[in-house]
C-alpha cells in the first residue's frame, strides 16, 4: 500500500501537558511503542524486512546512532529510536508531483519540521527556476545539467561548497569528496563541524588521532565508565545494554550531566527477564549534577587530587613506566595544577568537594577506566580544552591502550566517523591530498577550505554563491538561524540531495533542486546486480550495510549513483575517473578507497569479513601516537568558566526523545514527562523563584549576546525541572535562533550549542493568547 500526500496536523503547542520526569529508561513499552507506527503505515512484511533486518550481518546498519554492533546480537538489535528511524524512512508515504504545484515555497516556509518531514519520500527530481514560487518536476539529465552549468559558470571553484551530512555511507563520501577535490576545492563542510569537531582537534593534537581508543569489548572490561555530558537514554540507548553488561561484571560508573535523565539513572532492558518484570538495573553509581561548562575544572580537579595521593604516597598512584615511556609534559600539568583554586572549581561545576573527593577516589582504585562524552562536552567554548583535560587524566594511570581503558567520544550520526575517514573535511591532511593524487593523476587542491559556520558566513557575504548537500539540514542545523537563513536565500542555487523534506528545501538560493534518494534501508540495484556500502561506527569498526526492501519509488538514485553522475555532468573528461563504473559496481570506488585511505588495504576482501573488520589505531592497539614527537602529550589548559551575568541563565539546546537532529517524529518527551509540545524551557525551581518566575508560566527566551540582532523565542512554557542550577535546556533546532553565528569553541569552530546566555521575560497576555500566537510563529 502506497500512501501518497497525506494530512499532516500541526502542533498545537497551547495545550502541552507536563508530568513527571522518568527514573527509568528503555523497558518493554519502548519496543512495543516502536513496533505500532510502523506496523500501522508499513505492513507485516516490509516491517519484517526492516526492524528485523537491522543491524544484522546481512542486513542495514542503523541510521540512528554510531554506536557499535556486539560480536553476539540478539534479533531484536535495535532500540526505540532506531525504530523511528527506520520507520520514517521505510514507510511508503510519498510526496506525489501534485504536491509541487500546490505549495509554493513560501508556503514551505510556514511549515514546521513536523509536517514537511511527514508529507513522506521526495519521489522525483525537482528545480525551482528563479523566477518562480514553485518547485517543478524535471528529468534527472536536466536537473544534472543545470548544477553542472551554474558550477561551471563560476569564477572559481571556491564559490561552491559541498556540505555532507554523516549519514552518507563511505562509498558515496568518496565519490563525493573526489568529485569536489577534482572541481577544484576542499570548500566540504559536515555535520561533524557542529558536532565532535572538538573531540576530533583535542584528540588528534594529543595522542595522534581523533577517534575513540577502546573496541566494544573493552565496555564489559572497565573498572569504571564515566559518561560526560551525554544522554544514552535518547540518543544511544544500545549502550545502555553495554553498561548494563559492565555493570554484571562489577564495573562503576559515574555519569556527570546538568539534568538527571533517565537512561543515566536505571535502565529496563526489553530483552532480559529482569528488565520485563523487575526494576531493572541501576546505572549511575554516582550522579554528578555539575553546572554547563563546568567539566574542564572538574577534570583539573580530579587531576590535582590524583597528583597530590601520588605525592603523599609516591609510586603508587600514577602509572610511572607508562608515563616516562609515552608521554610528555607531566612536570608542567604537576606545576600548572599546583596553583588551582578550588573555590573557583566549586564556582564552576556546582559540586561539593566531598562529591570531587568521591569521583577522585574511584578514579584511583580502578585499573581500568573508560571516559565517554558527548555534546555537554564538545559544544562548548572550552569544548577542546575539556577533552584535553580528560586525556590528561586518563594518561596520568595510564589509561589508554590497555584492555577496558580508554577515551570514547561517542559519535552522533551513524557514518560520521566514516565519512571523514573518506575525506569529508575541509582540511584533509596532505598524505590524503597525495594519495588522491597518486591515483587519479589530477592535483587536488591544497589550501584548506570552509568549515559549516564559515560557509554560512560566506554565503551572507556573497563569496559563496552555490550550495551543495549531501543529506542534512544545514540551515536547521546551524547556530543563529535568521541569520542562516537569509545567508542560503543569497545564494544563486542550491542543491539537496535527500530522502525527505526539511527547512532547507524551503530556505533556498535563487535556483534550487532537490535530488531524492533511495535509503539505507532500501535494495540498491544496479547495472552489477544489488550493491551494499560500508560504514564506521564510533569504535572504528568498518561493516557492509544491505538494504532489504524495495525503493519506495522508481524513479530514486542512489546516494552514489546522483554524486557520479554529477560528477560526470560537472567534470566531462576533466579527471580520468571510471564513473560509470562506479554507478555500476560499487568495487569499483572499494578499490580505490583501498589504495587511498590509511587502514584501507584490501579494502572489498576485509568488508566481506565476518563482522568486517576494525581500523587500525595507533593508541589502542600499541600505544603508539602519531604526534610530532611521537609521545601522548600532556596539556596545560588556562581555566575560563562560563560567565553568567546576574539576572540570566545558561541555556543549553538539546534533542527530546521523539526526534532525530532536525528531524521530528512526534511532540512527547518522554523521559521527561513532555506531552503534545516542544516550545519549552526547563528551569530550576530555585532560580524560578530567584527570576520571579513560575511553573507553566509563559515567557519570551531572550539571547544576550550583543551585535544588533534580536535573538527571542516568544511564549515558551516554562517547565519546573530539576536542572543544574542556573542551567536552563530548551529543545534544538527550534532554540537555535538564539545560538550566535559568532559564538564558537576555541580551536574547533563548533557552535556554543550548550551555553547560550539568554534572560526570561514575560510574555504580554494570557496563556491561550500567547500560545496561539507560538502557533501562528512556528517557524
Ligand atoms: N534518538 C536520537 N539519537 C541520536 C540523535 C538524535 O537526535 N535522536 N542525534 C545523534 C547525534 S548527531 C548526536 S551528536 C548524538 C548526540 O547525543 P547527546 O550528546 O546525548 O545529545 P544532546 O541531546 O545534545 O544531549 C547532551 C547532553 O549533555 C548534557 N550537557 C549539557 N551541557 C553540559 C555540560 O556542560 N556538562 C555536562 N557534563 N553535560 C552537559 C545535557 O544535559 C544532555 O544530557 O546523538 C545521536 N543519536
Ligand atoms: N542548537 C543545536 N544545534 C545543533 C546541535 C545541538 O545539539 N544543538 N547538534 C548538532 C549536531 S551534533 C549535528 S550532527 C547536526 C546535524 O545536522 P544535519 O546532519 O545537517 O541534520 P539532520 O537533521 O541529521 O538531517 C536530516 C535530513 O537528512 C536527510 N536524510 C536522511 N536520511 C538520508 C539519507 O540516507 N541520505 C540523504 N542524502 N539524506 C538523508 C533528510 O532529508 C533529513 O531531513 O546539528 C547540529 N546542530
Ligand atoms: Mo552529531
Amino acid at each position: 500500500m502506497v500512501r501518497t500526500n497525506p494530512h499532516v496536523e500541526e502542533a498545537d503547542e497551547s495545550d502541552i501537558e507536563v508530568g513527571k520526569p522518568k527514573e527509568w529508561a528503555a523497558g518493554v513499552p519502548g519496543v512495543i511503542h516502536s513496533m505500532q507506527p510502523a506496523i500501522k503505515h508499513m505492513g507485516a512484511n516490509r516491517t519484517r524486512k526492516t526492524l528485523l533486518a537491522l543491524n544484522q550481518k546481512d542486513g542495514f546498519d542503523c541510521m540512528s546512532c554510531a554506536w557499535p554492533d556486539p560480536g553476539k546480537r540478539s534479533s531484536f538489535e535495535f532500540c526505540e529510536n532506531g525504530a523511528k528511524a527506520v520507520t520514517w524512512e521505510a514507510t511508503p508515504v510519498l510526496v506525489a508531483s501534485e504536491f509541487w504545484a500546490e505549495h509554493s515555497v513560501t508556503d514551505l516556509l510556514t511549515r514546521s519540521e513536523y509536517w514537511l518531514g511527514m508529507q513522506g519520500r521526495l519521489t522525483e527530481p525537482v528545480y525551482k527556476p528563479a523566477d518562480s514560487d514553485h518547485y517543478q518536476p524535471v528529468s534527472w539529465d536536466k536537473a544534472f545539467s543545470l548544477v553542472a552549468d551554474k558550477l561551471n559558470g563560476l569564477e572559481s571553484p571556491h564559490q561552491s561548497a559541498f556540505y555532507t551530512s554523516g549519514r552518507a555511507s563511505n562509498e558515496a563520501a568518496f565519490a563525493y569528496q573526489l568529485f569536489v577535490r577534482a572541481f577544484g576545492t576542499n570548500n566540504l563542510p559536515d555535520c561533524s563541524n557542529m558536532c565532535h569537531e572538538s573531540s576530533g582537534w583535542a584528540m588528534g593534537q594529543t595522542i595522534g588521532i581523533g577517534k575513540a581508543t577502546v573496541a566494544y569489548d573493552d565496555f564489559a572490561k572497565a573498572e569504571l565508565i564515566i559518561i560526560m555530558g551525554q544522554n544514552p537514554g535518547t540518543n544511544h540507548p544500545r549502550m545502555l545494554t553495554a553498561l548494563e553488561h559492565a555493570k554484571e561484571n562489577g564495573a562503576e560508573i559515574v555519569a556527570i550531566n546538568p539534568l538527571p535523565e533517565a537512561g543515566l539513572k536505571r535502565y529496563k532492558n526489553p530483552q532480559e527477564v529482569k528488565g520485563v518484570l523487575g526494576r531493572g538495573t541501576e546505572i549511575a553509581d554516582q550522579f554528578m549534577q555539575i553546572r554547563i561548562g563546568g567539566d574542564m575544572a572538574l577534570m583539573q580537579a580530579i587531576c590535582r587530587r590524583v597528583l597530590d595521593a601520588e605525592a603523599e604516597n609516591p609510586g603508587t598512584v600514577l602509572d610511572h613506566d607508562f608515563l616516562a615511556k609515552h608521554t610528555q609534559g607531566l612536570d608542567e600539568l604537576k606545576v600548572s595544577l599546583s596553583q588551582l583554586d578550588e573555590g573557583a572549581v566549586l564556582e564552576a561545576t556546582g559540586l561539593t568537594v566531598e562529591e570531587i573527593d568521591e569521583l577522585a577516589a574511584r578514579y584511583i582504585k580502578a585499573d581500568k577506566v573508560i571516559i565517554t562524552w558527548a555534546m555537554g562536552i564538545t559544544q562548548q567554548k572550552k569544548g577542546v580544552a575539556t577533552i584535553k583535560e580528560i586525556i590528561n587524566l586518563l594518561l596520568l594511570r595510564g589509561n589508554i591502550g590497555k584492555p577496558g581503558a580508554g577515551a570514547s567520544p561517542i559519535r552522533g550520526h551513524s557514518n560520521v566517523q566514516g565519512d571523514r575517514t573518506m575525506g569529508i573535511w575541509e582540511q584533509m591532511p596532505p598524505s590524503f591530498l597525495d594519495a588522491l593524487e597518486e591515483e587519479f593523476g589530477f592535483d587536488p587542491p591544497r589550501d584548506h577550505g570552509i568549515d559549516a559556520v564559515e560557509t554560512i558566513r560566506q554565503m551572507r557575504d556573497g563569496d559563496v554563491k552555490v550550495f551543495v548537500a549531501l543529506g542534512g539540514n544545514l540551515v536547521a542545523a546551524i547556530s543563529d538561524t535568521h541569520a542562516a537563513e537569509e545567508a542560503m536565500q543569497a545564494t544563486d542555487m542550491t542543491v539537496q540531495i535527500s530522502t525527505k523534506l526539511n527547512r532547507s528545501h524551503a530556505v533556498i538560493g535563487k535556483e534550487a533542486l532537490i535530488f531524492p534518494t533511495i535509503g539505507r534501508t532500501e535494495i540498491d540495484m544496479q547495472a552489477n546486480g544489488p550493491q551494499f556500502v560500508t560504514v564506521e561506527d564510533t569504535v572504528c569498526a568498518v561493516h557492509p550495510s544491505h538494504g532489504t526492501v524495495d525503493p519506495v519509488a522508481p524513479n530514486l538514485l542512489s546516494e552514489v549513483a546522483i554524486v557520479s553522475r554529477l560528477a560526470r555532468a560537472v567534470l566531462g573528461d576533466k579527471v580520468n575517473v571510471d564513473w560509470d563504473g562506479f554507478e555500476a559496481n560499487y568495487d569499483v570506488i572499494r578499490e580505490h578507497i583501498s589504495h587511498v585511505v590509511d587502514g584501507c588495504e584490501n579494502y572489498n576482501e576485509k568488508v566481506r569479513r565476518e563482522g568486517g573488520f576494525v581500523l587500525p589505531n595507533g593508541p589502542r592497539d600499541s600505544r603508539t601516537f602519531s604526534t610530532p614527537t611521537g609521545k601522548a602529550i600532556i596539556t596545560v589548559n588556562d581555566l575560563q568558566p562560563v560567565e553568567r551575568p546576574a539576572g540570566t541563565l545558561i541555556l543549553q539546546t538539546l534533542r527530546s526523545h521523539d526526534q532525530f537532529n532536525t528531524t521530528i517524529y512526534g511532540h512527547n518527551d518522554r523521559y521527561r514527562g513532555i506531552k503534545k509540545g516542544r516550545h519549552v524551557v526547563f528551569v530550576n525551581p530555585e532560580d524560578l523563584a530567584e527570576l520571579g518566575f513560575a511553573d507553566g508560566q509563559y515567557v519570551d527566551v531572550r539571547g544576550e549576546y550583543q551585535d544588533g540582532r534580536e535573538r527571542v523565542l516568544r511564549n515558551w512554557r516554562i517547565v519546573s525541572y530539576p536542572s543544574a542550577r542556573g542551567c536552563a535546556a530548551a529543545y534544538y533546532p527550534e532554540a537555535n535562533v538564539l545560538v550566535p553565528l559568532e559564538e564558537v569553541a576555541e580551536g574547533s569552530n563548533t557552535p556554543l550549542s550548550k551555553a547560550v546566555i539568554v534572560r526570561l521575560e514575560p510574555t504580554k497576555g494570557d496563556a491561550a493568547s500567547s500560545a496561539a500566537a507560538a502557533k501562528a510563529s512556528i517557524s
